[in-house]
């Protein structure tokens, strides 16, 4: 049996004292013991943003790429090993903004992915400029006069594309969100967590607001009612609801249509040698930086 201290480790975590994002981070642990999965079983993948740390502070694999791409990415080492428990870590920026033409589309691929996105409405890292999410007419650092545009609704896209599994969570309710993770990671195909995750620095709200028009949708509610998890999807403002929204037979794996179509067999028992190939890429590449750090210490 696994435990939350298998998941422990000793990086320094950087988020504001108080962040809702250490809710997110204790839930995760929780689900994967839940799961009963070892740290070398899970490989957590994200870009930039303060959503994009949470890798960081779990022990387990994880791959941190570039803004917006760390949807592509999942599916190469979803693809080069499917045993793995791949998960996408993202924020609302990373994931709805940049990462926006992989957003769509991944759902089309339905792969067996795990997706949560953490949603404070914001660019929170780089300051609190509007995101996809920022209600209209909100003010933030850059938009001063107030947004513009109209919000994007990203889990009515995800219902509308055909992802089987959509659901939101609370980072201020941990054990519930938990509980989404473990259904997400359970469902075969495209699963999709959104969470909402006051920045209780740059956002509008305080947590407490979001408390009072959060609920968690009943035992009457039927997630696999399309029509109805639409038009539960577009609920936000007043009322928020939380809970698994819409669900579906999984459908076909994008996996299962790769192995037809390109190979039979996971990418990585075709390169053998694949790990100690890195390992020299790896060297060569340190090698090659401390040279150019040096160089540049010579030249300031
Ligand atoms: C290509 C690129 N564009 C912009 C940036 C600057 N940048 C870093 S994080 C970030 C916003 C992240 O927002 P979100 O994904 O919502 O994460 P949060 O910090 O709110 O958790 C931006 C714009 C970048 N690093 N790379
Ligand atoms: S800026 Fe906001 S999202 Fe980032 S760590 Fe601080 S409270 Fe959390
Ligand atoms: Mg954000």
């Amino acid at each position: 049996m696994k435990d939350m201290e298998d998941y422990r480790n000793d990086v320094e975590i950087q988020w504001c004292p108080g962040c809702p994002n250490f809710g997110i981070l204790k839930a995760f642990k929780k689900a994967l013991v839940e799961l009963n999965r070892a740290p070398h079983e899970v490989c957590l993948v994200s870009g930039i943003g303060q959503a994009a740390k949470l890798p960081h502070y779990l022990n387990c694999n994880f791959f941190n790429g570039l803004h917006g791409r760390a949807l592509p990415v999942a599916l190469g080492i979803h693809v080069a090993n499917p045993s793995l428990t791949t998960i996408v870590v993202t924020g609302d920026g990373d994931c709805y903004g940049e990462g926006g033409n992989h957003f769509l589309h991944i759902f089309r691929r339905n792969p067996d992915i795990t997706m949560v996105v953490h949603n404070n409405e914001i660019y929170a890292l780089t300051k609190g400029q509007a995101s996809p999410t920022t209600p209209k007419g909100e003010t933030r650092t850059m938009q001063t006069r107030g947004v513009e545009l109209r919000p994007l609704n990203p889990l009515t896209i995800g219902i509308l594309q055909g992802c089987g599994f959509v659901a939101r969570g609370f980072a201020g309710d941990i054990d519930h969100l938990k509980y989404l993770i473990v259904k997400a990671v359970a469902h075969k195909g495209f699963s999709y967590v959104e969470v909402i995750q006051p920045c209780i620095t740059w956002g509008t709200h305080p947590v407490s607001w979001y408390r009072d028009r959060i609920y968690k949708l009943d035992d009457d509610y039927d997630p696999t009612d399309r029509e109805a998890a639409l038009t539960k999807s577009m609920e936000w403002g007043e009322t928020m609801p939380v809970g698994v929204i819409y669900k579906a037979e999984p459908g076909d794996l994008f996996a299962d249509r790769f192995r037809k179509t390109v190979t039979d067999r996971p990418l990585y028992e075709l390169a053998p040698h694949g790990k100690e190939k890195i390992l020299k890429y790896l060297s060569e590449f340190r090698a090659a930086d401390n040279d150019l750090s040096a160089k540049e210490d010579r030249l300031w």
